[in-house]
């Protein structure tokens, strides 16, 4: 059992090109995010964030991954965080930053699980490596590299590899899938749960397939949230919007049914851009998420005081 959340920084932007999701963690705390937490479960600490400096461009210009350098050092930072959190037995719940930090996160985590299992609710597959990557965005790499797939010192950060089997994986809500990717999901066998799927058979029977299938061999399931794994219509500020997406009932209903599952050990909310966002909406509906995620072991008094799902 978890003995609390520890709320982990990791505001990183270089994984793209878009200044701003290194604002996220700030965002979400000035939304109140730690107050909304603190009211479900006492036991909520600020670890704070990650300390490197992840505002300067590296200089390696030509290199097919942009930043390389930068973005591993912020994610061997993070994986540190992450396990130091994870072996005192609590919630590492890490807010970024773009999804390169996933690699950091997964990292940290895989320390401590065996079989860790992984549920991607995302538009993207972030299984690009740096043959396959159109862009060179080491936030489209995070899974291959966590599988073992990719430059070095991604596959490295912490000092071991792969973080992640794929067949411990679970992708939701993907849409925008690169050649490369759909070849890796298709050799690999990775499950996916397409915005159809989801349409077809509810959200509740999606997840609750989801952890049907992860239960039976894992040993501890994270989520990593990307938030443009739901339609822009909903969360206009992140930097890559996918017009298809989930909605945002559906989102509320996929959380729900993963707090009332009892069954994540940790989790990681991704992409949020504050500059790019729209009277905040995409900050709040974040807390929102988190808040229901924490749901199941909810102070049910204390609920109505979070902010409604119509304030978003
Ligand atoms: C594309 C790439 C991506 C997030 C965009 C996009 C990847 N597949 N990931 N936004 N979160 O450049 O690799
Ligand atoms: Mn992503
Ligand atoms: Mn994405
Ligand atoms: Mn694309």
């Amino acid at each position: 059992m978890k003995t609390g959340i520890s709320i982990i920084g990791a505001p990183v932007w270089l994984g793209q090109t878009h200044y701003g999701t290194n604002l996220g963690p700030y965002a979400l705390r000035a939304a109140g995010i730690l107050d909304a937490l603190t009211l479900l479960t006492a036991d909520v600490i600020d670890a704070g964030n990650i300390a490197a400096d992840t505002k300067k461009r590296s200089k390696q210009r030509r290199s097919r991954l942009k930043n390389l350098r930068a973005v591993v050092t912020a994610n061997e930072e993070l994986a540190e965080m992450v396990s130091l959190a994870t072996g005192r037995h609590r919630f590492p719940l890490v807010l970024g930053g773009d999804h390169s930090i996933a690699i950091g996160t997964l990292a940290g985590l895989a320390r401590h699980y065996h079989n860790l299992g992984v549920i991607w609710y995302d538009a993207h597959a972030d299984m690009n490596t740096p043959e396959t990557s159109p862009s060179g965005n080491i936030h489209g790499m995070p899974l291959a590299a966590s599988m073992g797939l990719g430059h070095p010192s991604l596959v490295q950060v912490a000092g071991y590899m792969p973080k992640v089997k794929p067949e411990n994986i679970v992708f939701i809500g993907i849409r925008d899938i690169d050649p490369g990717e759909r070849e890796l999901i298709r050799t690999q066998k990775i499950k996916q749960f397409t915005v159809a799927d989801i349409n077809e058979r509810g959200m509740p029977q999606i997840i609750r397939e989801t952890l049907d299938y992860l239960l039976s061999r894992c040993d501890g399931i994270h989520l990593s949230f990307d938030l443009d794994g739901i339609d822009p219509s909903a969360a206009p500020g992140v930097g890559t919007p996918v017009p298809g997406g989930i909605s945002w009932a559906d989102s509320l209903l996929a959380m729900q049914e993963l707090a009332h599952s009892g069954q994540i050990t940790s989790a990681e909310f991704v992409e949020l851009n504050p500059l790019l966002d729209k009277d905040q909406r995409t900050t709040q509906a974040t807390v929102r998420l988190v808040s229901l995620l924490f749901g199941g072991s909810a102070v049910t008094a204390a609920r109505q005081e979070l902010p409604a799902a119509t304030d978003i």
